[in-house]
């Protein structure tokens, strides 16, 4: 593909020659289906593309104008970023012209061009005035506007030209944001299964991609831009593509990139009025993005609705610009922060305002709110926060990389542990709190040579272990998986409480006379010296253990294999018994620990002999 291509779909009131203008700037037909040519009448999204005058090809999603296929137009509009705005020069402005221009406003489209059509049925400068200064007043102040006739052509070079100049100040998407291609129709083709086609926004898509539906895998195997084949295709553009895997695609439904969004049907918004509506917000709305429509629950957060939305009652306060709410959507849908939603009122009828609010996503995974007083702290929260991962991490104070990638927030600044990112004021506090922690384990547990950070862990509510160690600063320190106070990490009963030390040094004078003697329970019990104690001595490296409740002082071992290195070669248990002057008790798992240790070895059932030392 050489040149590039755009999406524009069009808007404005039923009848005012949406469709003949597209027709008349592409020769293709957007009105296909037979009712729509008998009628006269845009019932369904239209699709036709041409090449402009300076060589980018356009695609335009034509919308339909009549009042009851606002949710139609809605999702023609929806994934597209600039918009081909009609009014009839006999007409001018009317109903569905307003409507549709509330519904891009709300929806955040900035680009587009105005077109006042049927200028050979009436003047258009009256209509072209007036619809240019309501663009502008909507914030699409950089709307060309141009009088034009589907009908004999006039003025069409003009709008092919001014086409171009549109195209040439649209943003250029990110060809590496993730994939979310809403899906506006989809079909069984015999032969090669289903086929869904969309505006791809940004992001790219590739023969053999795995995107998945609904949380189903699934698997592009070929791709179609514009009736051509082709290996893969970046946004923004009209797509279609041949998929494989179980699932049945439709409407409303989209492909994303794997990990990349977040699949749910709650989500924290911002409200935002749209032109001429007034709150109070019902409760159940329709909330659309892209090409879904689905069905919500707006629940206000401001302090003043909380009694009101706990009854189910309308909800109280959202009118108040930039309310925060809490959306429940009928079925997820993949989001990032900083989406925008369009709330219609489906229970409204002709004549009546139905685009009444945008609701931009704070959060996608918003914390359950149980306590009392918990709605309006979270208002709060919500008024200072912006789609980003700092406000994010305010609220969920620590997330991984993919997390936040999930939700649309790219990590900024460095992660606090591998893939972890922190909240600061989080951090910090969680980094004062360390030290306390391991004091106080300390003190409760003095025979232990430091904290486990499993339960460092545990007792600072953390989700992974590597956050603890790096939280870990001087004089603390982590050794064999706990953590210790630089001073308490000493060999020597220095490290024991008083009476520990205390027995272990009568046991080490014991030895002293005898070095294989190794103290007998009697011994130990009176000395005070239970299984933790004997742990805690050999841990701070004062005593050597040879089996469960043999000990001898440290270095006995070498000693042991110097002295039966002057027997003959090999030796017996007994023969290693008497020359070491110690029991059978001691002597078995003595010699053992000596073969572990690879001083000596066996020979046979009852021979061993010393090894070489090297
Ligand atoms: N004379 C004249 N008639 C036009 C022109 N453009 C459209 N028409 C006529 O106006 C009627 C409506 O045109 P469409 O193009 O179907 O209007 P639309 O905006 O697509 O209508 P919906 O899709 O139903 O909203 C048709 O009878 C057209 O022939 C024009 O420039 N001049
Ligand atoms: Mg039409």
């Amino acid at each position: 593909m050489a040149s590039g291509m755009h999406v524009v779909a069009t808007a404005g009131h039923v009848d005012h020659g949406k469709s003949t203008l597209v027709r008349a700037l592409t020769g293709m037909e957007p009105d296909r289906l037979a009712e729509e040519r008998r009628r006269g009448l845009t019932i369904e999204l239209g699709y036709a593309w041409t090449t402009l005058p300076a060589g980018e090809r356009v695609a335009f999603v034509d919308v339909p104008g009549h009042e009851r296929f606002l949710g139609t137009m809605l999702a023609g509009v929806g994934p597209v970023p600039a918009v081909l705005f009609v009014v009839a020069a006999d007409e001018g402005w009317m109903p569905q012209s307003q409507e549709h221009l509330v519904a891009l406003r709300t929806l955040g489209v900035r680009h587009g061009l105005l077109a006042v059509t049927r200028a050979d049925l009436a003047d258009p400068a009256p209509a072209l005035e007036d619809a240019r200064d309501r663009l502008v007043e909507a914030g699409l102040a950089e709307v060309e506007a141009m009088a034009v006739s589907g009908r004999t052509g006039q003025g069409l070079d003009g709008l092919r030209g001014a086409l171009d100049r549109l195209v040439a100040t649209l943003p250029a998407p990110d060809p590496q944001a993730p994939v979310r291609l809403w899906i506006d129709r989809a079909f069984s083709v015999r032969g090669s299964g289903t086929v869904v086609t969309g505006t791809l926004p940004a992001g790219r898509v590739e023969t053999g991609d795995e995107l998945e539906l609904d949380g189903e895998p699934v698997r592009v195997r070929a791709l179609e831009s514009l009736k051509e084949r082709v290996e893969s295709v970046t946004g923004v553009a009209r797509v279609a593509l041949n998929l494989r895997g179980r699932i049945t695609p439709q409407r409303g439904h989209a492909l994303v990139t794997p990990g990349a969004w977040t699949a749910t049907s709650l989500a924290d918004v911002r409200v935002t009025m749209a032109e001429g509506a007034r709150g109070p917000l019902p409760a159940r709305l329709t909330a659309h993005i892209g090409s879904a429509a689905v069905p919500c629950e707006v629940r206000p957060l401001g302090a003043e609705a909380e009694g009101a939305a706990a009854e189910g009652a309308a909800a109280e306060g959202a009118e108040a610009e930039g309310a925060a709410a809490r959306l429940r959507l009928a079925r997820p849908l993949p989001l990032h922060l900083g989406d925008a939603l369009l709330l219609r009122d489906p229970g409204r009828g002709q004549g009546e305002l139905r685009v009444l609010a945008r609701a931009t996503v704070l959060d996608v995974r918003p914390p359950e709110l149980r306590r009392r007083g918990a709605a309006r702290e979270r208002a709060k929260a919500l008024a200072d926060a912006s789609a980003d991962a700092a406000s994010l991490l305010r609220t969920h104070l620590l997330l991984r990389d993919g997390e936040l990638l999930a939700m649309g927030c790219p990590p900024e600044g460095r992660p606090v542990a591998a893939g972890w990112h922190a909240d600061p004021g989080h951090w910090s506090e969680l980094s004062a709190r360390l030290p306390e922690v391991v004091r106080r384990y300390a003190a409760d547990h003095p025979l232990e040579l430091g904290m486990p950070v499993e339960a460092a862990r545990h007792e600072l509510g953390l989700p992974d272990r590597r956050l603890v160690t790096a939280l870990v600063r001087p004089p603390l320190a982590v050794a064999d998986g706990r953590i210790t106070t630089a001073g308490r990490v000493v060999t020597g009963t220095a490290g024991l409480p008083a009476p520990v030390a205390r027995a272990v040094r009568a046991l080490l004078d014991d030895l002293a006379e005898a070095p294989f003697q190794a103290p007998d329970a009697g011994r130990l019990a009176a000395l005070g010296l239970g299984p933790r104690e004997l742990a805690a001595a050999v841990r701070a490296g004062v005593l050597l253990r040879v089996a469960e409740g043999v000990v001898l002082a440290p270095g006995a071992d070498a000693g042991a294999a110097a002295l039966l290195a002057r027997l003959p070669q090999p030796f017996t248990v007994s023969q290693a018994r008497s020359a070491l002057g110690t029991s059978r008790r001691v002597a078995v798992p003595l010699l053992e620990h000596l073969d572990r240790k690879g001083l000596t070895e066996r020979v046979d059932e009852v021979h061993r002999r010393c090894r070489p030392t090297g």
